[in-house]
């Protein structure tokens, strides 16, 4: 196959945001994906993602999630999908959280710095406070809460779905179940090798998730990791399903160290279950061998270690669970740069468990990027140089 200027390979959230912007900018434009998005293989499915603007991560992010808030909501005026819920979001954890530290811990205090800082929409909510506005969170008095009434929750397969089909109406080619198996630069342009030929392109981008490591080679396929992550459904009482439906989306630190996590949702549209997980780094496990079955233990262990004494209203056992995949670098940032060692190819790796919410605007970034050559949004704090020598997940 030739006659394209860019190859995408990897349609999840960011591969298939990049499609679309780079489609309706006239670009001859090839998305490949081993599987037929959306799909439940990789880090883009599950039914909902958390979105929030005041971003602890890092003030870098903030201008990606602010924009992609305005283009889902394009999409959703061209597409009649629901895509994105501003139910509010909030965190919650110890009070002194509140003093800005590095890692999970200070969370509260650099969202709320970004908030600040960006002018957005915020309240700080004591422990008392928290429990009368959102009576199934039951927070110890020690806590405090960083709420967001813009923050809210994504739909990720209803994204990658309007994004893949807006793409196509703006002339964009999608090349279902086609994996690449390797990429070379050659003269002008880059050849990728997939299982149903060659193609060439002059530009690609691996948007691949957890199989974008193998793929890039030295030095992405030790920066990213792919890691096992698992998502609970619990049941909620019909006494506290009205509260439980009217949200907000949470992230919780706590522990002695406020390093324990986990996040949770509403109960959204008829569903009589909440959705939520911890974050786990264990070994990094390829997803063609990744355990995909859940032991009823793990979710017993999650109620355990989390839900009970801080939730209301709910069940001890899980009504199902889902195992997804996270794309970890050594310091949770994003990875977005050209490959050092194969011209032509441009790594695309928004990742970490927090990329969901800012993957519209990176598409747009990455287009701009490689359309214009320059994006609006800053993407240099996301360059490789910073990993250079690092091989190994800090976290
Ligand atoms: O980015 O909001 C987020 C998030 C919550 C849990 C994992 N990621």
């Amino acid at each position: 196959m030739t006659g394209f200027d860019v190859v995408v390979v990897g349609l999840g959230a960011a591969g298939s945001a990049t499609l679309l912007q780079l489609a309706r900018r006239g670009v001859r434009v090839l998305g490949l994906d081993r599987y037929a998005p959306p799909h439940a293989m990789g880090s883009t499915h599950g039914e909902s993602r958390i979105t929030r603007r005041g971003i602890g991560e890092g003030e870098a992010y903030v201008p990606l999630a602010r924009r992609s808030h305005e283009i889902w909501r394009d999409i959703e005026a061209e597409t009649d999908a629901g895509l994105l819920f501003e139910i509010g979001s909030i965190i919650i954890s110890r009070a002194d959280d509140a003093v800005p530290r590095p890692g999970r811990t200070g969370f509260i205090a650099r969202s709320r710095d970004a908030a600040r800082r960006f002018g957005i929409t915020h309240e700080m909510l004591d422990a008392a406070e928290i429990r009368h506005c959102f009576p199934h969170l039951r927070p110890s008095d020690d806590e405090v809460g960083y709420y967001e009434p813009g923050g809210g929750y994504l739909v990720p397969e209803a994204c990658v779905a309007a994004n893949l089909r807006l793409a196509e109406r703006s002339g964009a080619t999608l090349g279902l179940g086609c994996t690449v198996q390797s990429l070379r630069h050659e003269r002008d342009h880059v050849v990728l090798e997939t299982d149903t030929g060659p193609i060439r392109a002059a530009r690609v981008v691996v948007s691949a998730g957890p199989w974008a490591g193998p793929l890039l080679g030295p030095p992405f396929a030790a920066l990213l990791q792919p890691v096992r992550q698992v998502m609970h459904w619990f049941p909620v009482d019909p006494d506290w399903q009205a509260a439980w439906r009217s949200g907000p989306v949470f992230m919780w630190p706590h522990g002695a160290s406020g390093d324990d996590f986990f996040y949770g949702f509403p109960l959204i549209g008829e569903a009589g279950s909440f959705k939520t997980a911890d974050e786990f780094y264990g070994a990094p496990t390829p997803p063609e061998t990744i355990d995909r079955a859940v032991p009823a233990e793990d979710s017993a262990r999650m109620y355990r270690a989390h839900l009970e004494g801080r939730l209301a209203g709910i069940g001890a056992t899980a009504e199902k669970a889902v195992t997804c995949i996270y794309t970890v670098t050594p310091d949770s940032a994003f990875l977005i740069d050209d490959h050092p060692a194969i011209p032509g190819v441009l790594v695309v790796s928004p990742c970490s468990g927090h990329g969901f919410k800012h993957s519209a605007a990176i598409g747009e970034a990455v287009a701009e990027r490689l359309v214009e050559g320059r994006s609006t949004i800053d993407l240099s704090p996301f360059a490789l140089g910073r990993l250079a020598s690092q091989a190994v997940p800090a976290r």
